[in-house]
């Protein structure tokens, strides 16, 4: 009989070697079985993904690309990295991959680095009409070394206003065009992005991190036949390991990975990217195709059962996995009724709307998503109770008697709907 191989470590070591870790762990999976997990931006990995990111892959340095080192011994996770950029590539389509960036933020400082001088201007989704820090904010790099143009939606429809992104784009000229948001539950018009960025000479990045896997399903229409560059997380949606990566048109390609390394990264991860050529086979298949389309219909039951509750979806609905509610007509902030929400088991976040008078530290409105409840096999009648416990969660007022029996009682309910079908059921 042949031993079996170490494949690394099981759960029993880290529990003999330091059990407080351990049961850190044991309380957050917990705490992710036992509510509803609503944040637009999380999702549950898979129990493959997960073994891959806990490998002995972790070990290793590998300066450089595939076949091209500053380490020896790299010829074992050359082989991970080169599976994850092919399978990438054919899952959308795109000329070059770039699977080394730690992060979204560390592959939108990739692009920065690959397509512009500190001080150029960049055209993007303003943050609080639902852009992204790296999008140019003054807090983070990306305000403080480039002249940030900030874009809108329209006040009468809440959507992208292409009218003024194009008067923008000729007035300042800027180096690059960024399409995509945070907080934005239309699909974009890659289309539109294209013509006004071709009309002043600008890079098209497409920032997908939020609905590349929306792409990776075909649920939603794809960026990269637009965009000079696309940049993408791989945990939202495409319900891989945390982190980032690049797709771009191939006559950009050294200009990208020189970006992320050496210029912005030092050794990539190489057990998250083994994780992200898991999460792409995945996407690969049939079942997770039936998976996207149901992470969108999953958010339509959603938005349509909190419309019917009383709150006013932003835009009047979605097209993806992610709808953003304005509670100002019932004069809750968004702090308050995430806070409500955590106390009767449900985890959503508070979120600015456009034009919102609160400060985002109040917001006016939540965001909530259906990634992580449609892994665990939520279907339409699942997401019309969760509408209806979302929506006694923002209302009952904490800290009255009422109110928190309301609270407890809305807990129970979260408590057997998510029994039903739980997160990693085989754990
Ligand atoms: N923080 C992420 C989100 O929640 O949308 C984006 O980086």
């Amino acid at each position: 009989m042949t031993e079996p191989r170490f494949h690394g470590p099981d759960f029993a070591a880290l529990e003999a070697s330091d059990p407080e870790i351990a049961g850190i762990v044991l309380d957050e999976l917990d705490r992710q079985r036992g509510g509803l997990q609503l944040i637009a931006s999380e999702n549950l990995t898979s129990p493959a993904g997960l073994a891959a990111q806990g490998s002995v892959l972790t070990n290793k340095y590998a300066e450089g690309y595939p076949g091209a080192r500053y380490y020896g011994g790299c010829e074992v996770v050359d082989r991970a990295e080169t599976i994850a950029i092919e399978r990438a590539k054919a899952l959308f389509g795109a000329d070059h991959v770039n699977v080394q960036p730690h992060s979204g933020a560390s592959a939108n400082l990739a692009v920065y680095a690959a397509f512009a001088q500190p001080g150029d201007s960049v055209l993007a989704m303003s943050l609080p009409h639902g852009g992204h820090l790296t999008h140019g904010a003054t807090v983070n790099f990306s305000g403080r070394w480039f002249t940030a143009v900030p874009y809108h939606v329209r006040k009468d429809t809440e959507l992208i206003d292409y009218d003024e992104v194009r008067e923008l784009a000729l007035v300042h000229r800027p180096r690059i065009i960024v399409a995509g948001a945070t907080a934005y539950s239309r699909e974009l018009d890659f289309a539109a992005f294209r013509a006004i960025a071709d009309e002043v000479g600008a890079i098209l990045w497409v920032d997908a991190a939020h609905f590349i896997g929306l792409v990776a399903g075909k649920a939603i229409p794809s960026p990269v036949p637009y965009a000079d560059v696309v940049s993408a997380t791989t945990h939202k949606v495409l319900r891989g390991p945390r982190g980032g990566m690049l797709m771009c048109r191939a006559e950009h390609a050294r200009a990208v990975d020189k970006a992320v390394f050496p210029f912005g990264q030092g050794g990539p991860m190489m057990h998250t990217i083994a994780a992200k050529a898991v999460a792409f086979g995945e996407a690969q298949t049939e079942s997770y195709a039936r998976y996207a389309a149901q992470v969108v219909a999953n958010a339509r039951t959603l938005s349509t059962s909190l419309v019917d509750a009383g709150m006013r979806a932003v835009s009047g609905g979605t097209d993806t996995h992610l709808i953003l509610f304005d509670l100002q007509h019932l004069r809750i902030d968004g702090r308050t009724a995430e806070a409500r929400c955590a106390a009767a088991g449900i985890t959503l976040n508070k979120n600015a709307i456009p034009f919102d008078p609160a400060p985002p530290a109040v917001a006016s409105g939540i965001r909530v998503g259906s990634a992580a409840v449609t892994t665990q096999g939520f279907d339409a009648e699942d997401m019309n109770a969760v509408g209806s416990l979302v929506a006694r969660a923002v209302r009952a007022e904490a800290g009255t008697a009422d109110g928190d029996r309301e609270l407890a009682a809305v807990k129970d309910e979260v408590t057997t709907l998510v029994a039903r079908k739980p997160a990693y059921p085989v754990i």
